[in-house]
């Protein structure tokens, strides 16, 4: 198939590309470098190092004899995005291509302001591109977990069947998210499902949750190809940056009282979730929901492996619980379904089958990049009189 990948220069994006290549699709990646911008603007950088687009290509068709064809454009431009789908008719669309850190979006105006413009404007114009120049491709869009919320009942995969004086439907999970970010997942969300019911167009839309792991099997076949790892206050997430954290000493930063459960999945887990939704279409005008998730873990399941495995590497890793920036509930109900991706065919690969051993060996390798100033929480989700410090700028100049 001919596979457009939005976003295909990202933690996830460029990975995705890669597996899809080997797998004999053929790729092309569309991003407008925004990640590396926001990193060379505010002193943030990757721990592993990464090579530029155009290297990492090379590089791939170099070691495969596979072109991954590569198209520079924001998605909140239509001209770019026009521009690509007439020129490579793509037959599937999976869409990465949005700011994706909860802290940024809660820096202040401007950036929530960003946020919502990228990720909603964004994938509006994907869904007209769609509906003009290939209605019948499939988008497959990343969405989040984080959509739900944590309600106190258990969480269904999309749709919740509701009977309400004595009549009942199917109606789209209720949403709580927790950051303007989140909230960007949602809006889009709605804008798919209506642009499938009017244009007939295809979607599966993925409720990802956290992603953990440092590389694929295709990003570790040479060090060109790796992926970019965050670890800092903005991009970082909550594995990465404790096994990050547990490298260089520092102790890891449980928010509040460190309940707070999610789903997890493991990066290689994501490459293969996305094959299997391409490879199972939906039909003319369908909108599918899955929850991309393997197991979930409160943040203090997380930290207490951390320290132990890393203190099983002869590490001395603390624990330090420290106010929480985030407003959200810090002891919750969690119960996510999630079978129909397992239902496809997905054999996951858990956390304890050696991930943080790997995770931490890895951030040990390069632990000479990490910059300790980057680590430390300052974005604060309640209204404060110093929200002028809650910027990338102040965590630098700390
Ligand atoms: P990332 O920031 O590493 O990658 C996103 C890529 O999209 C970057 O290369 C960026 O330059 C590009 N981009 C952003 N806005 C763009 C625009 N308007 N036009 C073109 N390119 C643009 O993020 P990631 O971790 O790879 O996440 C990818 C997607 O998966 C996001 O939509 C995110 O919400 C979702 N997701 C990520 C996680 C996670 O833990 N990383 C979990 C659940 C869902
Ligand atoms: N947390 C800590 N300590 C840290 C970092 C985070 O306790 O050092 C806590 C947070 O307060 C939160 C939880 O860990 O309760 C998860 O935070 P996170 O930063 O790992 O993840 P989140 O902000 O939810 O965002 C990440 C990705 C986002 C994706 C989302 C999936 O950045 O793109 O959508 O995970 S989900 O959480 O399912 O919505």
């Amino acid at each position: 198939m001919r596979i457009l990948i939005l976003g295909g220069d990202g933690y996830l994006g460029w990975p995705q590309a890669l597996y899809l290549s080997q797998q004999g699709h053929e790729v092309a990646v569309f991003d407008n470098l925004a990640r590396r911008q926001f990193d060379l603007k505010h002193g943030f950088d990757s721990l592993i190092p990464i090579r530029t687009l155009h290297q990492r290509t090379a590089r791939w068709t170099e070691l495969t004899g596979k072109q991954i064809t590569h198209y520079h454009g924001s998605t909140t431009e239509f001209e770019p995005l026009a521009r690509a789908f007439q020129d490579f008719q793509p037959e599937a669309v999976v869409h990465f291509a949005e700011q994706r850190a909860a802290p940024c979006s809660m820096i202040d105006r401007e950036h929530a302001v960003y946020t919502q413009h990228n990720n909603v404007i964004g994938t509006l114009n994907v869904l007209y591109a769609i509906k003009d120049f290939a209605p019948s491709c499939h988008l497959v869009k990343l969405g989040t977990m984080g959509e739900y919320g944590t309600p106190n009942i258990d969480i269904e995969e999309g749709f919740i069947e509701i009977h309400h004086n004595g009549r009942s439907d199917v109606l789209p999970f209720p949403k709580q998210p927790g950051s303007f970010y989140h909230l960007s997942k949602v809006h889009d969300s709605h804008n798919i499902m209506f642009c499938c019911k009017i244009w007939g167009l295809r979607s599966t839309d993925l409720n990802q949750g956290i992603v953990y792991g440092a590389d694929t099997y295709q990003t570790s076949m040479n060090p060109d190809l790796a992926t970019r790892f965050d670890y800092d206050q903005i991009y970082g997430t909550a594995l990465n940056r404790f096994c990050a954290q547990a490298a260089v000493g520092f102790p890891l930063t449980v928010y509040g009282s460190g309940g707070q459960t999610r789903g997890y999945i493991n990066i290689k887990d994501t490459v293969r979730c996305i094959e299997l939704a391409i490879d199972s279409q939906p039909a003319e005008g369908e909108y599918r929901v899955f929850n991309q998730i393997t197991e979930w873990f409160s943040v203090n399941d997380l930290a207490e492996r951390v320290q132990r495995i890393g203190n099983g590497l002869g590490l001395d890793v603390q624990i330090d619980s420290i106010p929480n920036p985030r407003v959200e509930a810090e002891q919750h109900y969690y119960n996510a379904v999630h079978t129909k991706l397992l239902d496809l065919g997905l054999e996951p690969h858990l956390l304890d089958d050696g991930e943080i051993d790997h995770l931490i060996s890895t951030a040990l390798k390069h632990k000479d990049r990490i910059d300790p100033r980057l680590i430390t929480p300052t974005v604060n989700w309640r209204h404060t009189e110093n929200q002028v410090e809650n910027t990338p700028e102040a965590v630098m100049a700390k």
